[in-house]
């Protein structure tokens, strides 16, 4: 590709080329920071600025940049057999083997897997395929799926709706029929009256009410992240997902564990659902499953819905061009090879998560910092105004985006929620980076609450 300055390259791009989840005319103004190359866990962009990136490019790069292993499947497979499709009865070994790996890296429960090239997909497979079990058992009156208010499921029609973001809805006309959410489990939010525990048992308590209001005769199937990811990092108590299995069981509600952030180790177990203690029926991923480096997605499908769909349930009409695709999974299964390897689950659950943790809780001393959270190798720091009564910033000052200017500034790349600033970094870190990450945080913290200070915002 021809070289060009970074004006260059900014200008082409406003030019031309429209963002996801960007206001284009505000960009425009701004200009992209153009990134041009990375390794291990660092960035570079086209100024040659070196940049940490604690998002994993965006919650996936899990097994860090540059990995010869999966440029290397790549690369064969291309040579090999570049496409073939899965449809009119033919499949390509690459597919084959990764949905057998599959098979054996997930619970027990899932013996099967359905392919698609992005989490969203994986996503409106579930909805299809939720609605389609039930009509199998007779029942296509229950087809109502309930999710969570400030869920993330995707941005195609149906992972839009599934998911509990209210300003995706406002354009589209969203969310399409029989999805109906509830609120999220957000102790700093919601229940700082109670201890977190009994939080859990009361924001698990609202899936059972509303399968009462809807009826139970109606309520296909519950979803909800392990850990939600886009909507800030929120680490549910521990009591919330025990809890929402009890009450699925009891009115026979499918579980569904959208795993796209919290597969492939994220969480210090395979699946988030192993590190929260619960059974889905389903299972989207995809992200970690190539860490990044070529899409793909899907859904595991769990025994109960894939006998129905195997014995009772005739042609399936749904499938994308990229279904199972054999470049993808031949990088698939290299990534699940290096996670095994360099034992990549465990050190996030021995010794990366709980280092993470540790640091995570220094920073919470942070005047500016009301909340940390970490899970596995995924943080949160919720910015405050009032540290002694957990007061906010009002919403309009964006606070979170003045924090995440300083880190754009300070070489490092972490994301803003509103006024939570999360992290979720590559999972072969070393501790020394962690270190390097955490400092880096801390500038940027100091950095902000000058800056907030000097506005009068505090
Ligand atoms: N489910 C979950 C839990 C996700 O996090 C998707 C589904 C959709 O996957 P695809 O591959 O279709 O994007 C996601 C994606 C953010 C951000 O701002 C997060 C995602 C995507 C884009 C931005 O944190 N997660």
């Amino acid at each position: 590709m021809k070289e060009k300055s970074t004006a260059e390259w900014q200008a082409a791009d406003a030019a031309h080329y429209l963002h996801p989840f960007t206001d284009f005319k505000s960009l425009a103004a701004k200009g992209s920071r153009i990134v041009t190359r990375a390794d291990n866990i660092y960035l570079w962009d086209s100024d040659g600025q070196k940049i940490l990136d604690a998002m994993s490019g965006l919650w996936c790069v899990n097994v860090g940049y540059g990995r010869r292993e999966l440029i290397e499947a790549a690369t064969a497979q291309l040579k090999q057999l570049p496409f073939y499709n899965s449809f009119f009865q033919t499949a390509t070994p690459p597919a084959i083997a990764l949905a057998e790996l599959l098979a054996e890296v997930t619970p027990p429960q899932f013996r099967h897997v359905f392919f698609s090239g992005s989490g969203s997909e994986g996503n409106d497979t579930v909805v299809r395929m939720v609605r389609r079990y039930w009509d199998i058992q007779g029942h296509p009156e229950r087809d109502v799926i309930i999710s969570r208010h400030n869920g993330y499921h995707g941005s195609t029609m149906a992972g839009a709706s599934l998911g509990g973001m209210w300003g995706m809805h406002a354009q589209g006309g969203l969310p399409i029929p029989g999805i109906v959410h509830i609120e999220q489990p957000c102790w700093f939010e919601l229940g700082q009256a109670m201890s977190r525990d009994d939080f859990g048992i009361k924001a698990a308590g609202w899936l059972e009410a509303r399968i009462l209001e809807v009826g139970p005769d109606k309520v296909a199937a519950f979803i909800g992240e392990p850990v939600q990811g886009a909507g800030g990092v929120i680490v549910p108590p521990s009591t919330y997902w025990p809890e929402i299995q009890r009450i699925c069981d009891k009115y026979g509600v499918l579980v569904i564990s959208d795993e796209v952030i919290c597969g492939f180790g994220r969480t210090g177990h395979w699946f988030g659902c192993e590190t929260f203690d619960f059974r889905p029926d389903l299972m989207t991923f995809a992200k970690g499953v190539t860490s990044g480096y070529i899409p793909l997605g899907g859904v595991m499908v769990g025994e109960r819905v894939a006998k129905a769909l195997i014995e009772q349930g005739g042609e399936f009409h749904h499938g994308y061009t990229y279904s199972g695709h054999p470049v993808a999974c031949a990088v698939a299964i290299a990534n699940i090879g290096v996670i095994r390897r360099e034992g990549l689950v465990e050190r996030v659950r021995n010794e990366l998560g709980p280092y993470l943790a540790r640091q995570f809780e220094a920073l919470a001393e942070h005047p500016l910092v009301g909340e940390a959270q970490t899970c596995g190798m995924m943080g949160a720091l919720q910015l405050v105004r009032n540290k002694a009564s957990s007061e906010s910033f009002d919403a309009s000052l964006e606070v979170g985006m003045v924090c995440r200017g300083h880190c754009f500034g300070n070489g490092l790349i972490m994301r803003a929620v509103g006024d939570r600033m999360i992290v979720a970094p590559p999972l072969v870190m070393t501790l020394g980076q962690i270190d390097e990450m955490v400092a880096l945080i801390r500038r940027c913290l100091d950095l902000t609450l000058a800056d907030v200070k000097q506005r009068g915002w505090m």
